[in-house]
């Protein structure tokens, strides 16, 4: 969703093969060995990994037009510090929260929203994360919140109720067709995480 949201904003046309997570076809293999994860970006036929290594490539070879990270050298290490605060204490943890129960669900529940309220903090009275205009650490976290129905519904809690500034800043980043286009309904994410907790042996 990260790199489909970018690509859009930049105007780049894409062909996207999306792939079955369950089964992993030799394409996905090939291109990333390492991980063995999506996305690949696959320009002028060579393979880029990692979503922010994607959305930093794409930036910087389409640097003309809609700049994603900020110029300055200060800004643009906090845009990329959020970005890793998003992959490690929003994904990371979000990740476990629907895999558990009980208890320890509780816990990692109370972590996610206090990581959110810590986010909430760098938005306040601007409209996206880097101020008036859309930029990178919006890229990185919008895909999440196609997520939070899941999460609200296996964790039975409200994320609008203790994150209001979250849900506002969301609807904000889905009235851009980029992001609008690329989110996938949360009925269909929800349905993928009960197919993938089946494979897992998680029921
Ligand atoms: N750090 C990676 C994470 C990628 C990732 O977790 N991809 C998931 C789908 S969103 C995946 O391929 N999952 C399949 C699996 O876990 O085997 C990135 O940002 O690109």
């Amino acid at each position: 969703m990260r790199v489909k949201i970018a690509l859009e904003e930049k105007g780049i046309e894409y062909v996207c093969q999306p792939q079955n997570l369950l089964n992993k076809g030799s394409l996905l293999l090939e291109m990333n060995p390492v991980y063995k994860l999506v996305p690949v970006l696959i320009h002028n036929g060579k393979p880029i990994s990692e979503s922010l290594v994607i959305l930093e490539y794409i930036d910087e070879f389409w640097a003309k037009s809609f700049p994603l990270l900020p110029i300055d050298p200060y800004q643009r290490s906090q845009a990329r510090f959020w970005a890793d605060f998003i992959d490690k204490k929003i994904y990371a943890v979000a990740k476990q929260l629907w895999r558990v129960k009980g208890e320890e669900q509780e816990k990692i529940i109370k972590e996610f929203i206090e990581n959110l309220k810590i986010l909430e903090r760098e938005i306040t009275d601007d409209k996206f994360f880097g101020g008036d205009t859309f930029g990178y650490v919006d890229v990185a976290l919008i895909p999440f919140t196609s997520w939070f129905y899941t999460l609200e519904t296996f964790g039975n809690f409200s994320i609008e109720a203790n994150c209001p500034i979250i849900i506002a800043w969301a609807k904000r980043c889905k009235e851009r067709h980029s992001v609008s286009s690329s989110l996938p309904d949360p009925d269909k994410v929800y349905n993928f995480a009960l197919d993938f907790k089946k494979a897992l042996g998680l029921d």
